[in-house]
């Protein structure tokens, strides 16, 4: 068939190197950028097969978000803009590793059992970010869609969820909103101005917000952005690529996992920061205090601001909407603790990677799902927003619950549905905090965090360790997990556990206990744990 001749001849400008195996991880393909160029031709071919099944546009992202520079990754988006579904990661993982010059058997073979109807017309779309190899593996997408005469869209520099948040808008006939990058601008701007007119008189000061972009995509699509809000948020944007280098020394993942601020920004005291990380899909926000001390404020931290505050209008609304908080095993055991006993949410707890939460946030009215890491968002079911709509129409009801209604109603349409998205996060949260007149401090104050550690362990094999009870127990192997709990057993209000990573090439260790040096300590030995009994390659982990 003249298609897969074409298949064939354009794969032969994207060789895979013989051997190379890789695993659709927590968000797709990530390792370094020179052994993705066939990965990238392969799921442009996977995107034009999937936008054939589904008479849908299909988005891919080529991105390596919080990872060094040097590496690259590719995100497939799902016709109403959330990640690509399981049965298909699972295709992604045998057409990225099918050799050569089985590369067209595989193809056939994912055509015959999704039943795709080759004569289909499709449609991709494509972003990039800002990484320097970005720009030709994108290219080798493209060629993947052509090569299966199939129509690619290249949008250029996006943020991830701007790409989700277009390929939704196009899927649903724009109703979601526009599927251009100013659409995606306007609408957001838009509610975030509605929301701001129910905080009057804020001054110069309490607009004021910095912004560590990483160095990356959202840095450049902050600034396209700012003539949209109007003035109603003052932004200070630091690391904005015109120096530095890509998440190095800065970033949410830098901010979160070192605890400290990032390189390249001046904070002063009380002053309101945050961190984007390399594809603007997280967000970390922090102070220092007058005495130096850095305060964080993660997804975990975002998630119960948001919850708190919809709780709070879905009462004055007088709607029995149920909110729920989806977490997962990195979730501060303070944040759960406040969550379910002094704010009486539902919480539940779900494997790492977005997809996860996403799914399971949308089994409620109102699903506020965050990793403590700064990526989630928050779903409304059809039915929640169309009471919630019902009510700002209604001309029966009293003043505080229409102004309520109005209220949720902007924040719906501030919120990207699609995914975790750090520009749409940012503008939620500073929403919030200006509408309830709240510093950054009394936010902060809702809870304190219990210390915590993270890890990494290098081993020859990360794949030894299986976990189970949404990552929170190791099974394999075996005296892993005896040995974690023997550990944990020793310190106050403690709790650890250990995963592979579906990013890096490493072991993630998570700590928790009373003391910051209970925490340090028990992370470490836990790392000791993992170097034994998993294969540790290089040095024995040094205390902290
Ligand atoms: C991705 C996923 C997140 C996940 C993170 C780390 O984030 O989208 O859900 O928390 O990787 O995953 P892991 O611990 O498996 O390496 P990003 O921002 O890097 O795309």
């Amino acid at each position: 068939m003249a298609q897969f001749e074409k298949v064939s001849q354009y794969s032969v400008q994207h060789p895979k190197p013989t051997g190379l195996v890789l695993q659709y991880g927590t968000a797709g393909f990530r390792t370094h950028a020179n052994q993705l160029d066939h990965i990238m031709f392969r799921m442009g071919l996977l995107a034009a097969l999937r936008s054939k099944k589904t008479k849908s546009t299909i988005g891919v992202m080529v991105t390596a978000s919080h990872n060094p520079e040097e590496d690259n990754g590719v995100k497939l988006i799902d016709p109403m803009g959330e990640m690509v579904t399981p049965a298909w990661e699972g295709h992604a993982t045998r057409l990225a590793n099918a050799e050569q010059e089985s590369l067209v058997m595989t193809l056939k073979d994912i055509i015959e059992m999704e039943a795709v109807d080759l004569s289909q017309n499709a449609s991709v779309f494509i972003g990039k970010d800002t990484r320097p190899s970005s720009e030709t593996l994108s290219q080798a997408v493209l060629d993947g869609v052509s090569s299966l005469d199939s129509h690619a869209y290249d949008y250029g520099l996006l943020t991830t969820p701007q790409l989700h948040f277009m390929v939704c808008c196009k899927n649903t006939q724009f109703r979601y909103g526009t599927a251009t990058v100013e659409g995606y601008y306007e609408k957001l701007s838009q509610a975030f101005i509605q929301l701001t007119k129910h905080a009057p008189n804020r001054t110069d000061d309490q607009k004021h917000l910095l912004v560590d972009g990483a160095n990356g995509i959202g840095a450049l699509k902050m600034r396209e952005m700012e003539p949209f809000l109007q003035k109603e948020l003052k932004i200070s944007l630091h690391n904005d690529g015109s120096q530095g280098k890509l998440n190095f020394l800065c970033g949410a993942d830098y901010v979160k996992v070192q605890q400290k601020p990032p390189e390249g920004i001046k904070m002063n005291a009380g002053e309101r920061c945050c961190s984007f990380d390399g594809d603007a899909d997280r967000i970390v926000y922090y102070f220092i205090n007058s005495a130096g001390q850095f305060h964080l404020l993660d997804g975990d931290k975002i998630a119960t601001l948001i919850s708190t505050y919809l709780k709070e209008l879905l009462t004055q609304a007088g709607l029995d909407l149920q909110v729920a908080v989806v977490q997962t095993a990195y979730a501060n055991g303070s944040s759960t603790h406040y969550l379910v006993e002094t704010m009486k949410l539902t919480v539940q707890c779900a494997k790492t990677g977005v997809k996860h939460l996403h799914h399971a946030a949308q089994e409620f009215d109102i699903g506020v799902y965050f990793e403590a890491n700064g990526h989630g968002t928050i779903l409304f079911s059809k039915a929640a927003e169309g009471r919630i709509q019902q009510l700002t129409v209604d001309p029966n009801i009293n003043d505080e619950k229409k102004s309520a209604a109005v209220l949720l109603e902007n924040l719906i349409n501030l919120c990207n549905q699609t995914v975790g998205d750090a520009i749409s996060d940012m503008l939620l949260i500073e929403a919030v905090l200006a509408i309830r007149g709240m510093t950054v401090q009394q936010w902060d104050a809702i809870y304190s965090d219990l210390p915590n550690r993270q890890l990494k362990v290098k081993v020859a094999d990360r794949r030894v360790i299986e976990t189970t009870d949404a990552e929170r127990r190791a099974v394999r192997p075996a005296g892993l997990q005896d040995a974690i709990d023997e550990l944990v057993k020793k310190y106050q209000k403690s709790r650890a556990f250990v995963r592979p990573s579906g990013t890096e090439d490493v072991v993630r260790v998570y700590a928790e206990a009373d003391t910051k040096e209970a925490a340090d300590t028990l992370a470490h030995e836990v790392s000791v744990a993992v170097y034994k009994f998993a294969g540790g390659v290089g040095e024995e982990p040094k205390p902290f």
